[in-house]
């Protein structure tokens, strides 16, 4: 339920949109851990309503570089899909509503900032993969989604800087690591001590990107398999959560996709024994992603792919770890040390995947 002050401020916030017919209902929606989401419907029968967004400017310093990244990628997006037949530009790429002033925003009074999305009808969000299929279909749509933005020379602008670089997270880490309460600190003992033998194994993925001059490309960096709508007959319709679209190694779409598309437990199971890597799914992924990436990837690009699920299951187990430590001040959390669980979780799937590294890798021969 949403509070009565909260429902009027939402309400203030829509009412600056250029939205047909009234406010039917307003509903928390999805289970994103950074931005707070809102489905809207409306009087108009014929609409299927809409997606209303707070942006945590908190974690996006500024806004309006992100959402002209979001309005230049979403044009490009559409105006590929035209060119190619068989594709639906109104389904298979998320579509901004403007306010009544044009503008792709709303700030507040209390400084709030606020986007609106028209909701794709009949679309669905998963938070576990059914099956192999969902699996292919997945990787289809994250090669594809690189593959339209493979021609895209526009402005695209560091909406989190060094969002996914390992040295920078790693001296987050270690300051929180000054900071944390001795409690804490012993808490996390395991976990910390896991980033102390793995990190030097990680940097070599990026280190070798660098020196074959491997070109960084646009990528959406936040693939989780909630960032990705399907329709009812379980085809991948889009990525949606284009807030990190930026420039980066193709490694860490295809990376984050498995840490939780292969997982076939929750991101943040307590139950550690539950967490388990689904080698069919990740083979099923990469057919599909292959399928679609084959042609723009480079040797030096595919030789690191198997790889980057360890890289990207780091990155964000250290993230976690890190906002534990530092009390929770980044991800939403909805219990304690559900930050340290999320970072187990992560640190678990990578030990898991170290046994079956030869046959990740045997995918990419
Ligand atoms: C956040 O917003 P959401 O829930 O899709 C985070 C990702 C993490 C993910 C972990 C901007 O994604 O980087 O991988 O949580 N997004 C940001 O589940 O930090
Ligand atoms: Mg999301």
């Amino acid at each position: 339920m949403i509070d009565p002050s909260l429902y009027y401020q939402l309400a203030h916030a829509i009412s600056h949109f250029n939205l047909p017919g009234t406010v039917f209902s307003i509903e928390r929606f999805g289970s994103g851990h950074i931005n707070d989401t809102y489905r809207i419907t409306t009087s108009e029968k014929d609409m299927p309503g809409y997606i209303l967004q707070r942006i945590n400017e908190r974690v996006f310093k500024n806004v309006h570089l992100l959402m002209e990244n979001m309005e230049n990628v979403t044009n490009h997006l559409s105006k590929k899909l035209k060119d190619i037949p068989g594709n639906d530009p109104s389904r298979e790429s998320p579509r901004l509503l403007l306010t009544v002033d044009q503008k792709p925003y709303f700030k507040d009074s209390s400084g709030n900032y606020w986007r609106v999305f028209l909701f794709v009808i009949d679309s669905v969000i998963f938070q576990k993969t059914l099956n192999s299929e969902q699996a292919f279909e997945t990787g289809k749509a994250i090669g594809k989604f690189q593959y339209l933005l493979s021609d895209y020379h526009g402005v695209i602008h560091e909406t989190i800087p060094g969002f996914h670089d390992l040295e920078k997270r790693l001296m987050e880490f270690d300051r929180a690591i000054q900071l944390a309460s001795k409690k804490k600190m012993q808490k996390a003992g395991n976990e910390v001590s896991f980033v102390g033998r793995k990190k030097d194994q990680m940097r070599e993925m990026i280190t070798d990107l660098k020196l074959k001059n491997v070109a960084l490309r646009i990528t959406h960096n936040d693939t989780k398999l909630n960032n990705i709508l399907f329709d009812k007959q379980g085809r991948a319709l889009c990525l949606i959560d284009l807030d990190t679209v930026m420039k980066g190694y193709i490694h860490y779409d295809f990376g984050d996709a498995i840490r939780i598309l292969a997982n076939n437990a929750d991101e943040d199971e307590p139950d550690i024994q539950r967490v388990s890597f689904n080698l069919d799914y990740f083979k099923a992924f990469s057919r599909g992603y292959l399928e679609q990436a084959k042609d723009f990837l480079s040797p030096a690009e595919k030789k690191w792919l198997a790889f980057s699920p360890f890289y990207m299951t780091f990155i964000i187990g250290l993230r976690f770890l890190t906002d534990y430590l530092n009390g929770d001040i980044y991800f939403k959390t909805n219990r304690v040390d559900h930050n340290l669980q999320r970072a187990h979780v992560q640190f678990r799937l990578i030990s898991l995947m170290e046994g079956e590294y030869d046959s990740m890798r045997e995918m990419f021969r």
